[in-house]
């Protein structure tokens, strides 16, 4: 593949062979694709902001090769099945029916990992507005949206691009997105791009209730109890995202976003009515189609939630932060809206000792949450579960192993 660009790029560095590049770029081969790929015409109109939407509006009929997923990859509608789960009616959570409530919270939470919600106390209104507000920012013309690209940006907190980790992929996702880290309202309305940040702002304020309400729910079913001095300890960090997926000549070659598990604590996921969000039951749960993949349809007002790494970790395992990716259509484009709630970078992340206790063995091993995000964001979206990355050999763990050692500190007093 790319017999053309791998000749150029060899002669630009004056190496013999790709192989030649990688040994001495000192690099893998996808890294090494990569340098090649930005020789290609089209890679440099992504590159410079216009995007996929920019090629896709360019007219092409067939979807460059960079975009070809493997065939291990590619995504059959025809196999999934949706997920028939009726979404949960957070209102009630303030009623009668409270504990009916958090066991279904607790129960979507062991099995798939995904769950909607109604009632949640996010304006319906505002939640239109969203969907709106990112199509009008993906429509706005290139320039306008290049500024906030990663090595240009303006602000640290704020990021525009392309796929997930363009460096380190084999084949590119069909997707582009402008990225806004939280830290405070001024910031957030100094730095965050004027089309977005209103509703943007709005969307993360009017949610946190709701996240506040979930995680009282999941930690309490564990035995923590979730109050002003730990909260940071889950929910520190947030950013909100907005995806924009074009249409797509090939939806069967290519993907929206590749498999991959959320990093965090919960992720928020507004998604429109196009559907193509897909999650593979964990092979751990008890449901009966472990290991198939479900589409999660789109519910009008309903908010779609998801267990992150962080949370299955805590749980020991109970949690499931389920794999999922996203398919294209060739019909219209979708948009996506998560906010994806963190702990702190300096959060140390380990079981809960009343979970260890119980179950008699840590099945993950302490580290600080910077340490996973950076390998989070080191690799490829290709469905190596990351949270393996904390797991232990089983054979080195002796039960309660971590049980004394854990606490809900942070690595730095001051936060
Ligand atoms: O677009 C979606 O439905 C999911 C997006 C997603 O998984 C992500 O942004 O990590």
């Amino acid at each position: 593949m790319f017999e053309k660009e791998i000749e150029a790029t060899c002669l630009e560095f004056k190496a013999p062979s790709l192989q030649a590049l990688c040994k001495y770029k000192r690099n893998t081969l996808p890294t090494a694709y990569f340098y090649i790929l930005q020789f290609t015409p089209q890679w440099l109109q992504v590159r410079d902001g216009y995007g996929v939407k920019g090629i896709v509006d360019s007219g092409i009929s067939t979807v460059p090769r960079a975009y070809i997923q493997p065939p291990a990859e590619q995504i059959n509608k025809n196999n999934a099945t949706i997920c028939e789960i009726p979404p949960i009616d957070l209102s009630k959570l303030d009623g009668p029916e409270h504990d009916r409530v958090v066991n279904q919270i607790v129960r979507a939470a062991e099995t798939l990992g995904f769950f909607q919600v109604v009632n949640h106390g996010v304006p319906i209104e505002l939640l239109d507005s969203l969907k709106q507000t990112a199509h009008n920012f993906f429509g706005l013309p290139a320039e306008r949206k290049a500024v906030y690209r990663k090595e240009v940006s303006p602000s640290p907190l704020v990021k525009y691009g392309t796929s997930f980790v363009p460096e380190k992929e084999r084949a590119l996702e069909w997707k582009d997105y402008i990225s806004m880290a939280y830290t405070n309202d001024d910031e957030a309305l100094q730095q965050w791009p004027v089309e977005c940040r209103d509703d943007a702002l709005q969307y993360l304020k009017t949610s946190h209730q709701m996240v506040t309400k979930l995680l009282e729910a999941l930690l309490g079913n564990l035995g923590v109890e979730l109050d002003n001095s730990n909260i940071d300890a889950f929910i520190g960090k947030k950013m909100v995202n907005m995806n924009f997926y074009p249409t797509c000549p090939n939806p069967e070659l290519t993907v929206g976003v590749g498999r991959h598990s959320d990093m965090g604590t919960l992720t928020i996921l507004l998604q429109d009515g196009i559907g193509g969000l897909y999650v593979k039951v964990p092979e751990d749960s008890d449901m009966k189609n472990k290991g198939e993949w479900v589409e999660i349809p789109p519910i009008p007002g309903a908010i779609v939630i998801n267990v992150g790494d962080m949370l299955q970790i805590w749980s020991n395992g109970k949690y499931k932060s389920a794999e999922h990716r996203v398919r294209t259509t060739s019909t219209k484009s979708r948009v996506s809206i998560p906010i994806f709630v963190t702990p702190k970078a300096t959060q140390k992340i380990a079981p809960f000792p009343q979970v260890v206790e119980k179950d008699g063995v840590a099945r993950y091993k302490e580290f600080v949450f910077a340490d996973y995000m950076n390998s989070f964001f080191g690799n490829a979206h290709d469905g190596e579960r990351k949270s393996h990355v904390a797991k232990l050999p089983r054979h080195l763990l002796s039960p309660n192993q971590h049980a004394t050692s854990f606490s809900l500190s942070s690595t730095s007093p001051s936060l």
